[in-house]
């Protein structure tokens, strides 16, 4: 087993403001994987919700996202 199999990752549901089009979902999603490059970044605009699959704790996902111009308004 390669070591980096091994890091656990979790999933974590945001729900995010400001995000109208496909420019807002590249820009949240570089700003999440600017921390985690592994992350996988799921937007649904509809919903305003991002969905992360990342190895990285939530509370620095967080900070980036808000960061790039997108208050998160709830996360778990
Ligand atoms: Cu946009």
């Amino acid at each position: 087993m390669i070591i980096e199999t091994m890091k656990e990752k979790s999933m974590y549901q945001l729900q995010v403001e400001n995000m109208s089009c496909g420019h807002c979902v590249g820009a949240v999603t570089k700003a999440v994987q600017a921390i985690d490059a592994a992350a996988r970044v799921e937007v649904d605009l509809a919903t305003k919700t991002v969905n992360i699959d990342s190895a990285t704790a939530l509370a620095p996902l967080k900070s980036a996202i808000a960061d790039a111009g997108y208050p998160v308004t709830s996360a778990a």
